[in-house]
């Protein structure tokens, strides 16, 4: 036990020596390099001979538990603060030692059974790992294309990338689609900084590819593009979803675990395969975006990915992503956003006109929520085809999703409690040439509709 912790401990810049009372089992040490003591460690003049000034700490391994006992308070005695490890031969042995002090007592047939029963928790995601690497295998070098979810977001971009990373290193090259629009500042500095490679899923012909993966999505053509009878080899995701409904080859759908980039990183990890500091960036980031910086949905397997990713990761970069420049029209959207807006109560509205660029509406709504007073937020835009709404709330009585839905109906509003948004057709009025007519009308709607709703919501209370 003595050599197997010493050489645990070799790469470790300390000095170490050895204390044996068998004089042959010395001679071997010596023999493999280790400073070795000759004498019997229960014996107080033993551990007096040793250099105690500069002792920090003691590994009592003997198999002795009676020496191992004594040994421990000799050195204790002649300097307590050493930390101590002992060996413990059974409980009562391990009890004994507490009492004299020790800081960590083991016994070996438990350690070793935790490790053991360790191992058969990893067995679960490697095997699982293993039946993702056969899978692609068998695609015998054909073209995988890796299909994300519409809008696709830095968790769902950094883990095609790293399935991506995983077919090359069977032989088996890919192409990560997409269909939509890659949103927020972050989102576009994430894609440029790290060079994420992503393609328009409307310049493929899906019908050229002879296997599919769909990342962050489950099922053909609901929230992709990918025709609804198409044949899926293989599915990830973390989004909850009627499994009866998912048919693929390979599924891994993990809907207790906050980002999807976690079930990559440990792939990558399982299978040993070496990836950029671009990839683990990537990686971190969507795992940090998705769980919200580790403040929701965060499990165990978040936070060992993270630790994971961590020394690989390219901080510079990471920072550069999360302070981009803002565009002109975000700005602007802002600046409309403050300017426009009706404080009733604690709840802010806000009409910014006019936009091209959505994503700044909940950037608006962020942003507006550090206002004093104001615990809910609501932007609101107009595009060519529709009203945008987006809302946040930090008041813990109000389900700002639930005000969505049930103000502008479940097939155009949803959400979460604390950040939601709402989509309304102009339908008929799409043509609209008198914009300023149709903005006035627009904000009356969804004014009188929001109150209706929130409204009824203090009355309740
Ligand atoms: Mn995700």
């Amino acid at each position: 036990m003595g050599i197997a912790v010493a050489k645990e401990l070799d790469d470790q810049d300390i000095s170490l020596i050895f204390i044996e009372k068998d004089a042959s089992k010395a001679e071997t040490l010596k023999e493999q390099g280790y400073d070795v003591e000759i004498g019997d460690i229960s014996e107080l003049e033993t551990i007096n001979a040793l250099d105690m000034p500069n002792l920090e700490v003691a590994f009592i391994l003997s198999s002795d538990g009676k020496a191992n006992l004594r040994a421990l308070a000799h050195i204790k005695k002649l300097k307590s603060d050493v930390y101590t490890v002992s060996r413990a031969i059974d409980q009562n042995n391990k009890d004994k030692l507490e009492a004299v002090g020790v800081d960590s007592a083991i016994l070996p047939a438990r350690a070793a059974a935790k490790v053991i029963v360790q191992s058969v928790t990893r067995a679960a995601s490697l095997k699982k790992a293993r039946e993702l690497k056969r899978c692609i295998e068998k695609m015998d070098g054909r073209k995988l294309a890796i299909v994300m979810h519409n809008n696709p977001d830095p968790d769902a971009m950094s883990g095609a990338m790293a399935l991506s990373e995983i077919a090359k290193s069977v032989g088996v090259e890919s192409e990560i689609l997409y269909h939509g629009k890659i949103g927020h500042q972050e989102n576009k500095a994430f894609v440029n900084l790290l060079g994420i490679d992503i393609e328009r899923m409307e310049k493929y012909d899906l019908s050229k590819f002879s296997n599919i993966a769909l990342y962050e999505c489950a099922i053909p053509g609901t929230n992709n593009l990918v025709p609804s009878n198409t044949k899926i080899n293989i599915v990830i995701d973390h989004h909850p979803v009627n499994i009866s409904e998912v048919k693929a080859d390979f599924i891994d759908i993990q809907p207790d675990i906050g980002a999807s980039a976690t079930i990559m990183a440990m792939y990558l990890k399982e299978l040993h395969i070496n990836f950029s500091s671009e990839l683990a960036t990537a990686l971190l980031y969507g795992i940090r975006v998705d769980t919200n910086e580790f403040k929701k949905n965060t499990t165990q397997s978040d936070l060992e990915a993270a630790a994971f990713l961590y020394p690989l990761v390219d901080h510079d970069i990471l920072s550069q992503i999360e302070t981009p420049s803002m565009s002109t029209e975000t700005l602007d959207i802002m600046g409309y956003a403050i300017q426009n807006r009706q404080v009733t109560g604690s709840y802010l509205i806000s009409n910014v006109g006019l936009i091209r660029d959505r994503d700044a509406l909940p950037q608006a709504a962020d942003y507006l929520l550090n206002l004093e007073g104001v615990t809910t937020t609501i932007i609101f835009g107009l595009t060519e085809e529709s009203i945008h709404v987006s809302g946040r709330s930090k008041d813990v009585r109000v389900n700002i999703g639930e005000i969505m839905r049930e103000a502008f109906g479940e097939e155009h509003g949803g959400g979460h409690s604390t950040s939601a948004g709402a989509q309304i057709p102009l339908g008929v009025f799409s043509g609209t040439k008198d914009k300023q007519t149709l903005m006035k009308l627009a904000e009356e709607a969804v004014v009188k509709m929001l109150f209706d709703v929130m409204g009824m919501e203090e009355k309740e209370e």
